[in-house]
């Protein structure tokens, strides 16, 4: 079995479809882990990933997901979570609708003592306000290149097929199956 470590009910959804999808079952651990500030993604994701060694079941991996808006200056980025929190979703569709940005899924996975990563890209525009459906994070306020719709009027499906956490984890199951880990 392999184990995805998060405190994120939502990102470990659309995980457990993608996974499934694919013939693969994954399980999870519903934890909080601690976060190294920084501004590269696979720094960030790595840390974590060793701190969690010897505390949860083996083989696990973690998802660390930014958003980088480009009239922002790539704002905010690795601190996407704290910033969320605090500013939210309204705030920043005033300081930044129609702006260029993108989300950044670094999957650290932790197997016999090595490291793995795997990451993905979505670009796409901050929309002019916040729209409906599912309310995961900032999918009410992100447009995905090529869409009229946020991501938050996807279904998980569809936003799997295109997203950044879909792409990492596509290269993550690849590994997995040449690896005969699975
Ligand atoms: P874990 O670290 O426990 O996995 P988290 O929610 O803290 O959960 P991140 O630090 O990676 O995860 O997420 C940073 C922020 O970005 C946080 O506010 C998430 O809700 C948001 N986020 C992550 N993935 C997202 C996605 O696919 N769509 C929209 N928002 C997302
Ligand atoms: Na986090």
């Amino acid at each position: 079995m392999i184990y995805f470590v998060t405190h994120n009910k939502n990102k470990y959804i659309e995980a457990y479809k993608e996974f499934k999808e694919n013939g693969i079952d994954i399980s999870w651990i519903e934890m909080e882990y601690p976060e190294v500030q920084g501004n590269d993604n696979e720094f960030i994701s790595r840390w974590s990933c060793e701190s969690l060694v010897g505390q949860v079941n083996e083989p696990f991996f973690i998802d660390d997901t930014g958003l980088y808006i480009e009239n922002l200056n790539g704002f905010p980025g690795p601190y996407a979570s704290y910033v969320h929190d605090t500013l939210g979703n309204s705030l920043i569709v005033r300081l930044a609708s129609g702006s260029r940005a993108y989300f950044k899924t670094v999957i650290s996975f932790y197997y016999k003592n090595n490291i793995y990563q795997f990451s993905g890209i979505l670009k796409g525009i901050i929309a002019d306000v916040e729209h409906g459906g599912h309310a995961f994070g900032y999918d009410p306020i992100f447009v995905p290149e090529n869409s009229n719709k946020t991501l938050s009027e996807l279904s998980i499906e569809e936003k799997n097929k295109i997203s950044h956490r879909g792409k990492a984890i596509k290269k993550f199951m690849a590994f997995l199956k040449d690896n005969s880990i699975v």
